[in-house]
């Protein structure tokens, strides 16, 4: 079912454009693995996996808030359970395009990303208590942060002779712990204070979505790019 979009209707707008950003960024990916090294590869895959799943998730929002004027809850947080443990997977290919990296990276910020949506949604739905869903949500967030930073994921990106990685691993880490903050500020906004309507929340979450999703996989793509380049340009020098 489709509704008119209403030139006044800035949320519903907001949806409209950030899909068409997802669709682009996903064609994007897809094309410039084409042009990177072999290990890069599966990287971008999962860049363009998460802006197309995103992108799809878009499409049926926007058709909810268009029709309703509420807030398209389960749509978006079926859209964070499966983009946000594959940003979590980005964490563990990129390292291990240059490193050998243990699986329990991999299960540690997976864990914690479910742990943190599974409480968000109990809070958001009426499941439990929204005051009281926000602490352990919380609580799993700062777990994520303290591996990416302090964690094992954290030791193997500083013993890499990689520069690219390296520097893709800070700029990610940067977006999970300042942009990914868009989030709990939006839901603490939301159902502490009394300060947001639907609508706000909603353009909060869709700007932060912009964000979280097309950057990430920019950050990953232009490593992926500076490493093939100095790669191919140092194996011209040698021959
Ligand atoms: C592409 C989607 C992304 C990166 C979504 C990220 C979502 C979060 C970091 C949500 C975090 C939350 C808290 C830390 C506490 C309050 C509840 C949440 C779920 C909004």
């Amino acid at each position: 079912m489709t509704h008119n979009l209403s030139s006044g209707d800035t949320v519903g707008m907001s949806f409209w454009l950030i899909s068409m950003a997802l669709v682009a960024a996903t064609a994007f990916f897809f094309v410039e693995r084409d042009r990177v090294a072999g290990k890069w590869k599966t990287s971008l895959t999962v860049s363009g996996l998460v802006t197309l799943i995103a992108a799809v998730h878009y499409f049926y929002m926007r058709d909810v808030w268009v029709a309703t004027g509420e807030s398209p809850t389960a749509f978006r947080y079926i859209d964070w359970l499966l983009t946000v443990p594959l940003l979590m997977v980005e964490f563990y290919l990129i390292l291990s395009a240059v490193a050998k990296v243990p699986a329990g990276v991999f299960w540690r910020l997976l864990i914690g990303s479910i742990v943190m949506l599974g409480f968000g949604y109990a809070g958001e739905t009426g499941l439990m208590s929204a005051k009281i869903a926000f602490w352990p949500s919380m609580a799993a967030w700062g777990f994520i942060i303290w591996e990416i930073f302090k964690g094992e994921a954290s030791r193997i990106n500083a013993g890499l002779a990689n520069p690219h990685v390296q520097k893709a691993y800070k700029t990610m880490t940067l977006l999970v712990t300042v942009g990914w903050a868009i989030y709990p500020l939006g839901y603490f906004v939301g159902y502490f204070t009394n300060g947001a309507d639907a609508g706000t929340m909603n353009i909060i979450y869709n700007v932060a979505d912009f964000w979280n999703k097309i950057a990430f996989g920019v950050v990953i793509w232009a490593a992926a790019v500076a490493d093939t380049d100095s790669k191919q340009a140092s194996s011209i020098k040698t021959s």
